[in-house]
This record gives C-alpha cells, sequence and structure tokens, in this order.
C-alpha cells in the first residue's frame, strides 16, 4: 500500500542497525531499525487513541528522539502532524488546537497544568511526554507492537499543518503534503549532494521546516546520521563539529559561531557543507566566515508555505547577499507589486513561485489561500527581491510587515494587540530594527492613555502572560504620538529608522 513519505524516508531503513542519531561525540544513541520500532509502537498508541488519517495531532514536545518518532508515526498513521513552539503560551496554543480541531495534543508534563484546561475546553485529549522520553505517553507505548503497517496516502494527502502568523494577527495553518515535503527532500538532497556517509551536526528545533523536514527528511532519505542536539549552544557545537560533516543553521548560529576565538579554520577544516537560512545572512558575515574557515556558507531561502525555493550552488559560485538559483522544479518570477505582470531582469518586485514544493493551502481560509495563491499555482511569498545579471535572487525586503529574530517570525500585528489592551496604553506600533546577535529584534513603541504613566515592567509581565518571549519587545518606549502619513496610516520606517540604534 503506499504511502509516499513512508516509503521513501522511512521503509528502506525498517530493521536496519545504522546510526540515525548521535551523541556530541559522535558515538551512537539510536539506531535506524531502533528508531522506528519506536515509531511503530508510537504509531500503534495514536492509532489505538482513537486517531484516524486526515486527524490532526498537536505537539508542543521538547526535541528529543521521541519527538521526531512522533512525526514518523504520524505519517504511518496518516495523521496530520502539527508541532508547536516550546515557547507558545497556553493561550496561543488554545488558538492552534482549536482552530485545526486537534484530537490529541502532546506536551511537556511541565505544561500539563496549564493545558489541561485548554485540551478539556476544546475536546482534545491530553497525554505527556518529557524531554527523556519519559510521560503518559511512553507508558502507553511502551506494550505496543514494534510494527505498523502505515495506512495508505495519496501524494496530495496532507502530512502536516505548519502554522505561521498572520498580517491580520490570526495565524494560518498551512497544509502541507506528503508530495510537498518529498519532493523538497529529493531535489535538496540532490542539490547539496547529502550521502549515507554525512553526519549532519543538528542544533535547529524540530518545530519548524528548517530543522524537521529540511534537516530531517534529507537525513532520512539519504540514510545519513545526525548529531542530534537538544538546542544551540555554542560550546556543544564546538565540541561536537570534529564528528560532522555538515551542518544546517539560522544566521545567528553562525555570529555565535564567529564570536567565539576556538571556532577556526582547523576545528572547520574536515566539514563539507555549512547551509544557512530562515533569515538574511549578513554578506559580512559570509566574508567573515569565509576568512576564518575557508569555507563559503551555502545560503538557500524558502518559506512555510513552499518549503525551499531557492539556493546557491553546491558546485559554482555562491554569492554572498543572495539567495541562488531557483531549485530543480521550482518556476520563480519576480512580479509587480500592483498588476502581477513579469519584470524585467534587475526590477525589484514580489517572489512568487510554483512547483510541487508549494503548499495546499491555508487551513479552512479559502480567502486567505485565494489572496496569496493564484489560480495558476503562483504563491505570492511576500518578499522583494530582484534577480542579478546570473539569474541569483537577491532578496531586499519583505512587502509583508514581518520580523524575522534569531530565525522566528514575528508579525507586528500579533503583538500591538496585546500591547493595545495593557492598562495605561492607548495604542502601539511594533518594529524591527537590527540587532547584533538576533539580527533584527523587537521594538514597541507605546502611546499612553490621557494621564496615564504605563508600568513598562507590568507591560511586559502581562504581555508575557499571552505571548511566546521571543515575540516580546526588547525594548518598551512611551511617545506622545506615533508619526502619521496624510492618510494617518503609522510610518513604520520612521520609526525604524528613529529607534535603529536601539541595539547597536
Ligand atoms: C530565544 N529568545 C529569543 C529568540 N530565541 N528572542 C528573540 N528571538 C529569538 N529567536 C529569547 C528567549 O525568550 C529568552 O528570553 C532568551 O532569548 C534566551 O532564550 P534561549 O532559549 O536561551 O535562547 P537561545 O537558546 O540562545 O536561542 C536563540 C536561537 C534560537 C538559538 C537563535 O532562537 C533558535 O534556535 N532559532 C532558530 C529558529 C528556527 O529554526 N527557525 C526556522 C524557522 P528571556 O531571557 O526573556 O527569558 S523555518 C523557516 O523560517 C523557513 C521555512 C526557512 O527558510 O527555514
Ligand atoms: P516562515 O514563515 O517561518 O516560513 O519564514 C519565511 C520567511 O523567512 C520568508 O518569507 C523570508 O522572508 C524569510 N527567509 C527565509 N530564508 C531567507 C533567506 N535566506 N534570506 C532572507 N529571508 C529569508
Amino acid at each position: 500500500m503506499a504511502n509516499p513519505l513512508f516509503d521513501e524516508l522511512f521503509a528502506p531503513h525498517l530493521g536496519s542497525d545504522r546510526a540515525f542519531l548521535l551523541n556530541p561525540d559522535g558515538s551512537a544513541a539510536l539506531g535506524y531499525g531502533d528508531f522506528l520500532s519506536d515509531a511503530s509502537q508510537l504509531a500503534n498508541t495514536l492509532a489505538d487513541l482513537g486517531l484516524a488519517p486526515g486527524d490532526r495531532l498537536v505537539v508542543q514536545a521538547e526535541k528529543s528522539p521521541t519527538a521526531l518518532a512522533l512525526y514518523a508515526a504520524a505519517v504511518m498513521t496518516g495523521v496530520v502532524y502539527l508541532p508547536l513552539n516550546t515557547a507558545y503560551t497556553a493561550e496561543e496554543v488554545r488558538y492552534f488546537v482549536g482552530d485545526s480541531g486537534a484530537r490529541l495534543l502532546i506536551c511537556d508534563p511541565g505544561r500539563g497544568d496549564a493545558l489541561r484546561p485548554v485540551a478539556a475546553e476544546l475536546g482534545a485529549r491530553l497525554v505527556t511526554l518529557a524531554a527523556d522520553g519519559s510521560g503518559e505517553l511512553s507508558n502507553l507505548a511502551k506494550s505496543k507492537p514494534t510494527h505498523f503497517s502505515p495506512v495508505e496516502r495519496k501524494s496530495n494527502d496532507l502530512a502536516a499543518l505548519l502554522y505561521t502568523s498572520g498580517t491580520t494577527g490570526r495565524s494560518k495553518g498551512a497544509m502541507l503534503s506528503h508530495q510537498n515535503l518529498l519532493s523538497n527532500a529529493q531535489v535538496l538532497a540532490a542539490a547539496w549532494r547529502f550521502t549515507a556517509s554525512d553526519v549532519l551536526l543538528h542544533a535547529l528545533p524540530v518545530f519548524h521546516t528548517h530543522g524537521l523536514f529540511v534537516a530531517t527528511n534529507i537525513a532520512l532519505l539519504t540514510g545519513g546520521a545526525m548529531i542530534f542536539l537538544p538546542k544551540f549552544d555554542t560550546d556543544a557545537v564546538i565540541s561536537a563539529l570534529p564528528h560532522a560533516t555538515a551542518m544546517m543553521g539560522v544566521p545567528t548560529f553562525y555570529t555565535r559561531l564567529l564570536d567565539d576565538p576556538r571556532f577556526t579554520r582547523d576545528l572547520t577544516a574536515h566539514m563539507r557543507l555549512f547551509t544557512s537560512g530562515s533569515a538574511p545572512l549578513l554578506a559580512e558575515t559570509h566574508e567573515a566566515f569565509a576568512q576564518r574557515t575557508g569555507h563559503r556558507i551555502l545560503e538557500r531561502y524558502g518559506m512555510t508555505e513552499t518549503n525551499m525555493n531557492t539556493s546557491n550552488p553546491y558546485d559554482g559560485p555562491r554569492k554572498p547577499g543572495t539567495v541562488g538559483l531557483p531549485l530543480e522544479g521550482v518556476e520563480l518570477k519576480i512580479t509587480d507589486p500592483d498588476t502581477g505582470a513579469t519584470l524585467p531582469k534587475g526590477e525589484i518586485g514580489i517572489i512568487e513561485v510554483r512547483g510541487a514544493n508549494v503548499f495546499q493551502g491555508y487551513w479552512q481560509m479559502p480567502e486567505k489561500t485565494a489572496e496569496e495563491l493564484r489560480p495558476d499555482g503562483f504563491f505570492i511569498t511576500g518578499d522583494l527581491a530582484r534577480l542579478d545579471e546570473d539569474g541569483y535572487v537577491v532578496i531586499v525586503g519583505r512587502s509583508k510587515d514581518l520580523i524575522i529574530s534569531g530565525g522566528y517570525n514575528i508579525y507586528p500585528k500579533e503583538v500591538e494587540l496585546v500591547l493595545d489592551e495593557m492598562p495605561g496604553v492607548l495604542e502601539s506600533a511594533v518594529i524591527g530594527v537590527p540587532h547584533p546577535d538576533f539580527g533584527e529584534s523587537v521594538v514597541g513603541v507605546l502611546v499612553a492613555e490621557k494621564g496615564a504613566a504605563p508600568d513598562i515592567p507590568v507591560i511586559l509581565a502581562e504581555a508575557g502572560k499571552r505571548l511566546a518571549k521571543f515575540k516580546l519587545p526588547k525594548r518598551l518606549v512611551v511617545v506622545d504620538a506615533l508619526p502619521r502619513n496624510t492618510m494617518g496610516k503609522v510610518q513604520k520606517n520612521v520609526l525604524r529608522e528613529r529607534y535603529a540604534q536601539s541595539f547597536a
């Protein structure tokens, strides 16, 4: 029975004693066969809990081999996998469980008390999973058979639902099919020359496209191993590097490594590839990295809705400040934001992409889908770019009001809606400004209600109960009035300029 992702990513490894996950010292932590036995037990557990193909499974768990095995179990059972950032508050999780209509919520035992009422209110079952693999889930799974016959799935059936924040403040669930994920893994593995001999240093979170699909699916597809670190930590990465052949990261990983004198040419001499994405890599970081190590970071560009779209070449020039060329099977054009007409090379417009990688639309949001996905299949990314003389894509900005901090997306509107409700606040504007560590960071500009004096620490504490911490302004200022244009629209460019030096 066909199940595209299972057939290509998992089936070839059944019963294999090859190493899949490695410890930081390069020793084997978990073999492919054992990983798949664990995943099969979890698949049997999901099925016994009553989850049927197409049902949604929300997972807010610490990074662990079991969390990864849950993804495999979802593929086997045809359940739609919906991973969530561990920083999300109970209020944020409520939205995702409610919007997706999830049947089951898996979370860390430490979050059980906060999330049990949320699950109960929404009619979902809650099961716990700790970072060390213990918890209710493993208690349920340990007596289950270590074999599971995967259910049949068609190419367009959903494998995952990944939420991306929205410009209106409401997150949208990007529906990703088996074909979307598989085709991209195949294209990337070939483009970046991954083989079974590779050891990928994995320090990314596994609740986003980058760490979950780009990194993990490539390793599974090619039969390589991964040094699976719980999170990015400079010391841990430096000590694991000698045992790796490749590493994927967001720009913050590379600026932090460059800040460390132990990160030398010798340490990286054996590496064959460093890739970067999720946020712009400054050309100066690319050059500093090349100077220090002799390696040119390979920058690529993608989105939750599309997986990866472009990449600098493995062989051939990797141009700093560019995200390279369209990947095999991806059509890319730069269009006029007003007319949608394709622009000539060199002119700045919006990136549109089409291909097997492009998602199936936003979960239960046909109007939003129609706004961004054209009837002919082109997806309007909201990223502003031009093509250089060789056809490389140069991203110059965003038409969407989005802040990317350390590779995490923050939609100002979502933060403004919360700030506006805080005591003493009349209105707010949230902007992104340059930050030496996170690339961009959040500044909140508040206007006080008449006669009020907003209490900044109280506001941050209150807002922190509703929003994940990484979304909170790292600087909050109170002003008399927001700058507005003649139409009454807040001039965020003026604010960005005014507060540009906040973290310099
Ligand atoms: C943590 N904090 C942050 C961020 N991360 N603040 C702003 N931006 C962030 N990215 C805050 C915490 O709330 C905390 O605040 C303080 O910083 C320290 O937290 P800690 O967990 O110690 O931070 P860290 O471990 O140093 O994390 C920084 C990080 C991490 C390593 C850069 O954010 C990270 O792994 N980012 C990768 C994101 C990623 O994978 N993106 C891919 C998206 P307090 O001190 O107040 O408690 S997929 C995607 O974008 C597309 C598809 C693509 O192209 O890949
Ligand atoms: P997400 O919604 O998390 O999938 O974030 C996707 C957005 O991240 C894209 O629309 C871009 O704005 C940005 N992005 C991803 N990779 C790059 C890159 N290499 N350079 C600049 N921006 C990037």
